[in-house]
């Protein structure tokens, strides 16, 4: 089922409460929500952690299908890997050499700037070239979807196909609670693009309830808060 936890997932999960990235209590989003948990991706801020959430990316990555062609030696279906200021910057920096490094694949790699430059190389974009490439954008979280319309829209002005995003964490909720489906399977629906998360919520769910010993402060009170977010 979709809720259970492969070995790499639960080794991110581990890791990601042990350095303090995922925490229970109470959160205001970006969209206003309250919720009972929270992933701050800043909080990766060592080179060991760093390292660490690359091979999870990179994990993610090659086991999804819609990502990687299994049938022809795990070749990507994607020739450039593109990190959104400025989150998606360092993300996409490690993934693409972790690909490289633990699977000896060897994509591109680019980022845009917010502010234009007017000197030296100019322009919003760095890195390698997107025009007629296939682009797998990179990202922490998706709540509503909104940071990754924004990509797509960037994408398409210079040329570029958008064929998947990858992020840590899909928060698996609804844009707005009439909504028939979820704001990252809107994203699938309404540009046409594969969506692939290291982990989803329901899988953190599935870890409150088999591991509680293995989440720092939490008692019974933190599953059924993320069961009543969720519901
Ligand atoms: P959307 O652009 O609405 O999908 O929200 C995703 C963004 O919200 C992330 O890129 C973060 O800036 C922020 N966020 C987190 O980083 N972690 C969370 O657990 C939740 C959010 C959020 O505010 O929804």
């Amino acid at each position: 089922s979709s809720s259970s936890i492969q070995p790499y997932q639960m080794e991110f999960l581990e890791f990601s409460l042990h350095v303090g990235v995922l925490k229970f209590g109470s959160f205001t989003l970006k969209s206003g929500r309250i919720s009972p948990y929270f992933f701050n991706a800043g909080l990766f801020a060592t080179g060991a952690s760093l390292f660490q959430l690359g091979s999870a990316y990179a994990a993610a990555i090659m086991a999804s299908t819609e990502l990687v062609d299994s049938n022809s030696n795990s070749t990507p279906k994607f020739d450039v890997l593109f990190g959104p200021a400025y989150k998606g910057i360092p993300l996409g920096a490690v993934v693409s050499a972790a690909l490289y490094s633990q699977f000896g694949i060897n994509v591109g790699y680019a980022y845009n700037r917010k502010e234009a430059k007017d000197h030296g190389e100019g322009g919003t974009l760095v890195g390698a070239s997107l025009t007629g490439q296939r682009v797998l954008v990179i990202d922490d979280v998706i709540t509503a979807g909104t940071a990754i319309r924004e990509s797509y829209d960037l994408l398409q002005g210079v040329g570029a196909t958008m064929v998947g995003v990858v992020i840590a964490l899909d928060r698996a909720e609804k844009r707005s609670l009439d909504d028939p489906v979820s704001a990252v399977q809107a994203v699938q629906r309404d540009l046409g693009v594969s969506v692939v998360s290291i982990v989803n919520l329901p899988q953190l769910q599935t870890f409150l309830e088999q591991y509680p010993q293995l989440v720092p402060g939490s008692d019974e009170t933190t599953l059924e808060s993320v069961k009543d977010y969720r519901a």
